[in-house]
């Protein structure tokens, strides 16, 4: 999941953006009604274009991407400095029950909805009477941990011991932090690494390395446990083509003042090497062919909304476009049902699928959505 970014103060709507930012974030954690995250970061994009103040609801509704609900939002922002829908929603106990189970890695809304209805109203009623799997399990064990934001020193600092350890196995390969790292955040939910080696046409090709790097990190501790992945990650062989775990930094890595740039709940942890404890961190690997590496880039890099723009795009030009790469001619049937893969148009530049898909180059920290 992505939280927004929110804009500095020297914007005339600065206050409004970050309203409707956190609408959108609210919905975006409650799950239900997801058009609404959709609707609210376009309009709060759409905002940041503007160069006056937009006070009325007027003034909005005729800006594009601006919808009757966010023009609504916009007017009673600048009226009265918040939303009231979105004060209801914070303040709602089901709501923030509900935002407390969500929390747990590998827990869902449907999944949270289901233990309130049992009648379960606090993390130990879960600990004790829920059947958890696996994964929730590790989420539950380490909630504070899973869901501290990571510095993006530390980010950086964890990337470092991953490149590290990656060199020594095979000096060819190359390593790139996707996600909101690359997108310039300030602090991240996870980490995120794109894995790739030179002449690669086959995530099979890296199986090997990658079986190689995740024992030599669990054998020297800095990864701490291996998360159950979804099927829909196994490439044609069988291989999954990307990892989850957790991971934590030894104390030796770990880069002084971290928190000073900060956001808010990063809190003081480890400021000083002095006061050091281990933190869980989630941790992504990501195998990708070198053939494919742009269609990667730009899908590991987010955020989500714009990765869904892009592909509507490709949709509209008669493409399909995918972590894997733009493909063109593609044969569709009934309801827009793909019948084809089609031809790949390109796969390993990140700016020519821009290029290819007749659109302005952006660079990874202009992609909030
Ligand atoms: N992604 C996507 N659609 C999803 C989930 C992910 O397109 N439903 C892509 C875009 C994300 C990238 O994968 O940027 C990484 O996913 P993360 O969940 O790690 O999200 P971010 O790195 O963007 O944010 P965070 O700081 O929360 O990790
Ligand atoms: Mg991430
Ligand atoms: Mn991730």
């Amino acid at each position: 999941s992505s939280g927004s970014q929110g804009v500095e103060s020297k914007n005339p709507n600065a206050e409004t953006i970050n309203v409707l930012l956190e609408l959108a974030d609210q919905y975006a954690k409650m799950g239900s009604e997801p058009w609404r995250t959709t609707a609210y970061r376009k309009a709060a994009g759409a905002l940041k274009q503007q160069s006056v103040k937009i006070l009325t609801f007027a003034q909005a509704i005729a800006i594009n991407n601006i919808g009757e609900s966010s023009a609504e939002k916009i007017e009673e922002i600048a009226k009265t400095g918040r939303v009231q829908k979105l004060q209801n929603l914070q303040n709602d106990p089901m709501i923030k029950l509900r935002g407390l189970f969500t929390k747990i890695y590998g827990v869902g809304p449907n999944q949270a909805d289901r233990w309130i209805r049992q009648g379960y109203r606090t993390l130990d009623d879960i600990r004790e009477k829920a059947h958890l799997t696996t994964n929730q399990r590790i989420g539950l064990d380490r909630y504070d941990d899973l869901n501290t934001r990571i510095p993006r020193k530390e980010v950086e600092a964890l990337g470092a011991h991953v490149v590290r350890a990656a060199r020594a196995i095979d000096r060819d390969v190359q390593l790139v932090i996707g996600g909101s790292y690359r997108r310039g955040a300030d602090s991240s939910g996870d980490i995120d690494i794109i894995i790739t080696r030179q002449g690669t046409s086959s995530t099979s090709q890296l199986i090997g390395f990658l079986d190689e790097l995740v024992s030599k990190l669990t054998d020297e501790g800095f990864l701490t446990v291996a998360l159950a992945a979804h099927s829909k990650n196994r490439v044609d062989d069988g291989h999954d083509s990307k990892w989850h775990g957790c991971c934590v930094l030894p104390k030796d890595d770990y880069p002084g003042d971290v928190s000073a740039e900060a956001d808010d709940n990063d809190g003081d942890i480890n400021k000083n090497k002095e006061e050091w404890r281990p933190i869980w961190r989630r941790i992504d690997l990501l195998l990708v062919p070198e053939s494919q590496l742009g269609a990667a880039l730009i899908y590991f890099t987010g955020n989500d909304i714009f990765n869904r723009s892009m592909r509507l795009l490709a949709q509209k030009k008669g493409m399909r476009l995918n972590q894997r790469g733009l493909y063109k001619d593609v044969l569709r049937g009934k309801g827009n049902v793909k019948i084809t893969e089609g031809e790949l148009v390109e796969g390993e530049d990140e700016r020519k699928i821009f290029r290819h898909l007749g659109v302005h180059w952006r660079e990874p920290h202009e992609r909030w959505c």
